[in-house]
This record gives structure tokens, sequence and C-alpha cells, in this order.
């Protein structure tokens, strides 16, 4: 193994995250998704309106410390998902696969209960339940998309991927996903 010049080498680097709030308070980098983000992803559009125009409500956030977008670098981040639904619908993010699609990720759910939502441009569908400790495995190829069903806590999660995954929303929003996840009558189903 050869190392590189001391001048090139990255400088190790520790960051603070509050498990319990679901925030990283230094992050470089810290992406906020309201309701009128989310249009096209509901399956109610109407009850999707009505809360725009009610406030236009925090979805979820995600902070980051970048490290370069490169092979061998881990990107990482807090993701944090409000409670609440859209007509029936439970909150969730957006959901994509990854640029370069045979990278995995890891989520550790910290807090709140969920699912993660995954699918294959092959046709499958999975989901796994997120409870705090619960770490989910997105295999490569594999779609994600985390959703709160919680009644108040937010969903946060720990996620891990590398540095040169980059994000498809592109196909996501073309092709949905084809399970939602709702509330009826008092029981979360996903459908
Ligand atoms: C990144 C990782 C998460 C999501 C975040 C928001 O690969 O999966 O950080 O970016 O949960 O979801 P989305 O689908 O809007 O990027
Ligand atoms: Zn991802």
């Amino acid at each position: 193994m050869t190392c590189p010049d001391p001048a090139d080498l990255m400088q190790p680097f520790s960051v603070d995250i509050d498990l319990q709030q679901g925030l990283m308070p230094n992050a470089a980098s810290h992406l906020t998704r309201h309701a009128s983000d989310m249009r096209g992803h509901y399956a109610d559009t109407d009850a999707l309106a009505r809360l725009i125009d009610s406030g236009d409500p925090l979805h979820y956030e995600v902070f980051e410390v970048p490290v370069p977008a490169q092979a061998g670098q881990w990107m990482y981040c807090i993701s944090t998902l409000q409670p609440g639904r859209v007509g029936d619908e439970f909150f969730m993010t957006k959901g994509h696969y990854h640029t370069l699609a045979e990278t995995a990720e890891i989520y550790l759910c910290l807090r709140g209960e969920g699912y993660m939502l995954m699918k294959t441009a092959g046709g499958q569908c999975a989901w796994q339940a997120m409870t705090r400790g619960k770490m989910v495995y997105v295999p490569p190829y594999w779609a994600h998309r985390s959703v709160n069903t919680h009644e108040g806590e937010p969903l946060v999660s720990f996620c891990v991927y590398p540095g040169d995954a980059g994000h498809n929303y592109g196909n996501i929003e073309r092709e949905g996903f084809p399970r939602r996840v709702f509330l009826r009558g008092g029981e979360i189903v996903i459908e």
C-alpha cells in the first residue's frame, strides 16, 4: 500500500448527533422538504393541496456533513421525518434509487416507528418495520422510501451509504411505489 502525500490526505473528523431530537447541530448541509415539495407522491392530491394551503408543514429534514462524493468514502446523514398524514396516507420521504444503482445503504432507526418501503425496477416490493434499534439493510438496486406511522413522534434514522452512490429521484417520480401505507379504521395497512 502506498500512502498519498500527507498534503493530499483528508483529515479525520467527528460530528455531534442529537439522537433524541434527530438533529446534527453543526451539520454543513440541512435539507428540508415541506408538503409542497411532495407533489405527485401521495395518492390523495386534494388532501395534499389542502395541507399546502394550510401552512405547508415540514415533512422531513436531512442533516449531512458531506464527504467527497467518491468511491471509498462513506456518506452519512440523519434523516428526520415528521408525523402526519395526507388524507389517510402517512407522511413519507420521496424515495429514490441510487444513481449508482449497485450501491447499498444502511438505515439505523434511532427513534419513532415506521416502515422502509423498497422496490426494484423489475417489480419486486418489500418493506421492513423501523423502530428504535432496528437496522435496515437496503441492498443494491432497491429504491427506498421511509414512512412514519407514529401519531406523534418523528422517525429518526442514521443513514450511511457509499460516497459515490448519488440520488436518482426521476425514476421514482415516473414509477411511484407499488405499495402505500395508510391508516384505515384505526389500523396501519400497507396496500
Ligand atoms: C440517502 C438516504 C437518506 C434520504 C433521506 C430523504 O441515500 O437514503 O438520507 O436521502 O431519508 O429521503 P429522499 O428520498 O427524499 O432522499
Ligand atoms: Zn439512499
